[in-house]
């Protein structure tokens, strides 16, 4: 992992324009950062979610045709699984045969899970999977026949590009048979300052869960970056739901990086982080382009939200 890490990091910033790969954010400080980021009252995401998952337990346990048993949920990107925890009580409280599979990329994070789970939900059986997404998928329709539904929540679908987005849901339903479902969640297009201020809080979280990216490539990659040299950027675009992180370089100034050196030029941005939002249509058109059959799309009160169901 520590390999493709270096390689991933090297390649971005040898482009033009620079960028680096969000998913690099999650190690155990980015985790503990944005879990304060989701304590943050502008950070609306994971309360919408929060609230579907709590108050809709039953229509999503119905729509996921969970009397169908026996079945594998697995879960991509779990993280502390605070919103699938009452799916998961709920099934566990009706007796329903099911394995739970949460994926992560983060392993103290797959371990604290796990360990709460057992306390929580005596009788759930939780089968960790550490590891990348679609590696890990493929791990999990390796070791059973059983009906899967995958869950894909948070607007984690959002840190890609839209051709990227098509292309992972393209992945996972080719892993997928018919009768198998996708749970994902999506943010949508809204008020662009309710937007903006999500991601850019003057408390400086979101600033430091971004900076701390060039931390970890201190750390792990023998790098020398001034994290103070670095500023945070951030811009929505309401045209195209595309909500944007860059790291700006304050001055000119070289890193080194292991033996290799990167220069930045003063005012340079660094593209970090992509989280598009998404309007109604363009998720049913996902489904449909990847191989789904869109079956509903399950919002909170505010309608900010949605967790759209879709068949294979
Ligand atoms: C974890 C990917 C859903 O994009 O909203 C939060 C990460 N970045 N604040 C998002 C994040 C900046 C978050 N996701």
């Amino acid at each position: 992992m520590i390999e493709s890490f270096r390689e991933d990091v090297l390649h971005g910033l040898k482009d033009y324009p620079k960028r680096l790969q969000s998913k690099y954010f999650y190690d155990e400080n980015g985790t503990a950062l944005f879990q304060r980021i989701m304590d943050m009252s502008t950070y609306y995401l994971t309360a919408c979610e929060l609230e579907i998952f709590r108050d809709k337990t039953v229509e999503l346990a119905e729509v996921l045709r969970v009397e169908q048993e026996p079945f594998d949920l697995i879960e991509l990107g779990a993280g502390d699984a605070m919103k699938s925890s009452f799916l998961l009580k709920h099934l566990v409280g009706k007796k329903v045969d099911f394995n739970y599979m949460p994926i992560d990329i983060c392993g103290q994070v797959l371990s604290a899970l796990r360990d709460r789970l057992k306390q929580d939900l005596p009788g759930l059986t939780v089968i960790p999977l550490y590891g990348e997404y679609l590696e890990m998928l493929r791990k999990a329709t390796e070791q059973s026949d059983r009906r899967k539904i995958v869950l894909f929540l948070g607007s984690n679908i959002g840190n890609m590009e839209l051709e990227d987005a098509h292309g992972l849901c393209r992945s996972v339903n080719r892993q997928l048979k018919v009768g198998d479902t996708m749970l994902i969640g999506f943010d949508l297009q809204k008020n662009p300052h309710t937007v903006l201020q999500a991601y850019n809080d003057k408390e400086g979280i979101t600033e430091a869960f971004n900076l701390n990216l060039l931390e970890r490539i201190n750390r792990e990659l023998d790098a020398d970056f001034n994290i103070t040299a670095f500023q945070h950027y951030q811009t929505y675009d309401p045209m195209d739901g595309g909500c944007r992180s860059y790291l700006v370089s304050l001055i000119d100034q070289t890193i080194r990086i292991g033996e290799e050196f990167i220069s930045f030029r003063v005012n340079e941005p660094v593209a970090v982080e992509i989280s598009r939002k998404y309007t109604a249509l363009e998720i049913d058109r996902m489904a449909i382009e990847s191989g789904f059959a869109p079956i509903t799309q399950i919002a909170d009160s505010k309608n900010w939200f949605v967790d759209a169901v879709w068949l294979v």
